[in-house]
């Protein structure tokens, strides 16, 4: 289990759904090698599954919720629990159980399949699997208030990078949140890194497809569909916005960057 065989047995699915989540396993390669006792399952049994080791989102045969590493709680108030419980429980859920259900019928029709049938997995496997990917990221990119490296400024190459960028953190800040703004309708803002410039950039992603650009991979997205936040904020989606950066994890962003 967890040799690099199985990581890239990883992404063979990842490419079928397109390149809304091809860049999910090259994301994670980064992640895993940079993380303590990279690749191997912790020795010890007490010790936690780093959040983002693979089996915490493929279990060796399909896909699987993943667990957060923090209580549903531990985010309020800037997210609350009831809206936690819903978001990861159950929308989550239900993308991780229609992707797996999206791979099992693709690995069941005939080379004779109608185009149009085709075509609606293609998008069923996009969406389902997108969602997999970006709401598996959005969790692990928060923190509990109060924990070393949560909220406040970014540390290390995060934070360099975007002063390089942005200038300073209150200009990404202000820049992030118009882009949250943009996205009309459902999607997500994202903060991408693309390992062959080194670059940051941002992005507003449309729904949970796959829309990234040039092999970019996000390393801080916000959700802004209104389950996200509704229950809660109602209509008001820049004040969740910026509760949010109240959340980020600059340990996990920074993890996700390879640094
Ligand atoms: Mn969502």
């Amino acid at each position: 289990m967890n040799s690099r065989r199985d990581v890239l047995k990883m992404s063979v699915p990842l490419a079928m759904a397109g390149a809304g989540v091809a860049m999910w396993d090259a994301m994670l390669g980064r992640a895993m090698a940079a993380a303590p006792g990279a690749g191997a399952m912790p020795q010890d049994a007490a010790a936690p599954l780093p959040y983002f080791h693979p089996t915490n989102f493929f279990d060796g045969n399909q896909w699987v919720l993943p667990k957060l590493p923090y209580a549903h709680a531990d985010l309020e108030p800037h997210i609350d629990t009831a809206t936690m419980e819903l978001h990861h429980g159950k929308h989550h859920q239900a993308y991780v159980t229609n992707g797996n259900g999206a791979l099992k019928a693709m690995s069941e029709l005939g080379a004779e399949a109608d185009g149009r049938v085709v075509e609606s997995l293609q998008r069923d496997l996009s969406f389902n699997l997108g969602g997999h990917a970006l709401h598996s990221l959005f969790w692990g990119t928060m923190g509990k208030p109060g924990t070393d490296g949560v909220g406040g400024v970014p540390i290390g190459r995060a934070g360099e990078l975007i002063t390089k960028t942005f200038g300073s953190y209150d200009r990404f800040k202000t820049y992030f949140t118009k882009v949250a703004l943009s996205v009309k309708g459902s999607g997500w803002a994202a903060l991408v890194y693309s390992p062959v410039s080194g670059q940051i950039y941002t992005q507003a992603i449309k729904d949970q497809d796959g829309q990234q650009t040039s092999g970019a991979m996000p390393i801080l997205l916000v959700d802004v569909w209104e389950h996200a936040y509704y229950l809660k904020y109602q209509n008001r989606r820049r004040d969740y916005v910026e509760a949010f950066y109240n959340l980020i994890d600059w340990r996990a962003v920074n993890l996700l960057l390879g640094a």
